[in-house]
């Protein structure tokens, strides 16, 4: 995102799934219900791995459990369309594996989510190395559908299924002196060729962090999937950050440890260049990135003929963040 504007999506009418590729309520209910009973999955299930190349079953036995007693739309965008699967899933950034927006798509699978682990360290009560299964043990799974606007001046609506980051913490009891919570992505050079290809730009691993009240935030969200199924890698599988009111860049992907911290962390897009992205970065219509307006945004998919540009709202349109941010700013911190 440091080079250039992204060109005009790559989304086409034509590509454009029908609403049926993200099920139904109803058709979903009917597919995890089949998942659990072990029965041979109904038509829908089907349909959705012909079209979008996604094998349902490769979840792992802790998602599978799960589902069926996922709170569907505990959130949701409103009248606003939840972008199709195929662009959510085909127009990407995650620079581990390569910087087009197609490369994660085709270089993602590579990634081994499973056996995961995460370590949990600094200012905790609990530190440890979890595997994911066992980190996951005590959430149960919701689904939120959240406007992601990436810096870069494009937004998706993506349906997103997991449990709020404040969990996490409470489960892992940060100590008095916990002030900020860092993320780190995975590193594994032999799978991502994005790493491999000596990309100087970013000093891997991936790091992002928050103020600990801000991860506290109820809207906080870290995803273990999305559409109703397993995240697929190139979305940041198996375990990932989403922070609907900042800029998509927060929201790291493939987490590989959660550090509690005194000092605020140095995340991987300040230490690159500080001038253009922050801390907070926080979606704000008002304060421009020094080499483009941020006050509108493309809502993919568009066309040439329908670019389907928006305006850019305070917070990404979250406005019950704002107390986070009171007396700050907004134009010093961005
Ligand atoms: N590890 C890692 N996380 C990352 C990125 C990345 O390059 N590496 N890109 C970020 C950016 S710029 C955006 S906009 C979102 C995109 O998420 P999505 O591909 O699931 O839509 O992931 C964020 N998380
Ligand atoms: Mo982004």
């Amino acid at each position: 995102m440091l080079i250039k504007i992204p060109a005009a999506s790559r989304s086409h009418e034509s590509d454009v799934t029908p609403e049926s590729l993200y099920l139904s309520r109803r058709a979903f209910m009917a597919v995890s219900g089949a998942l659990a009973a072990g029965l041979a999955l109904p038509v829908t299930a089907a349909e959705i791995s012909r079209y979008e190349g996604v094998d349902p079953a490769k979840a792992p036995q802790w998602f599978t459990e799960k589902l069926p007693s996922a709170q569907w739309q505990a959130i949701t965008a409103g009248d606003e369309a939840t972008t199709p699967y195929r662009d959510a899933t085909h127009y990407n950034n995650f620079y581990e594996f390569g910087t087009d927006k197609g490369d994660p798509a085709s270089n993602a699978g590579a990634l081994q989510t499973e056996p995961w682990q995460v370590v949990v360290d600094g200012e905790v009560g609990k530190p440890g190395t979890y595997s994911l299964e066992d980190l996951m043990k005590p959430h149960g799974l919701e689904e939120r559908i959240y406007r992601l606007r990436c810096v870069e001046g494009w937004s998706m609506v993506i349906p997103w299924l997991g449990f709020p980051l404040a969990e996490l913490l409470k489960q892992v009891e940060p100590s008095a002196q916990a002030r900020y919570v860092r993320f780190e992505t995975r590193v594994a050079p032999e799978q991502m060729p994005g790493v491999r290809s000596g990309f100087t730009l970013v000093n891997w691993p991936y790091v992002e962090g928050l103020r600990l009240d801000e991860a506290a935030h109820p809207l906080a969200f870290l995803a273990v999937g999305m559409y109703g199924r397993v995240l697929p890698n190139q979305n940041g599988a198996p375990l990932r950050l989403v922070l609907p009111w900042k800029y998509g860049f927060k929201s790291i992907k493939s987490i590989v440890r959660i550090s509690l911290t005194r000092e605020r962390p140095k995340t991987t897009w300040e230490g690159i260049a500080p001038d253009e992205y922050g801390f907070y970065a926080n979606v704000n219509p008002q304060v421009d990135h020094p080499r483009w307006s941020q006050a509108k945004e493309r809502r993919l998919p568009g066309s040439l003929f329908r670019p389907n540009v928006i305006p850019t709202r305070l917070f990404n349109g979250y406005d019950e963040v704002a107390s986070l941010y009171g007396g700050m700013d907004l134009k010093a911190n961005y």
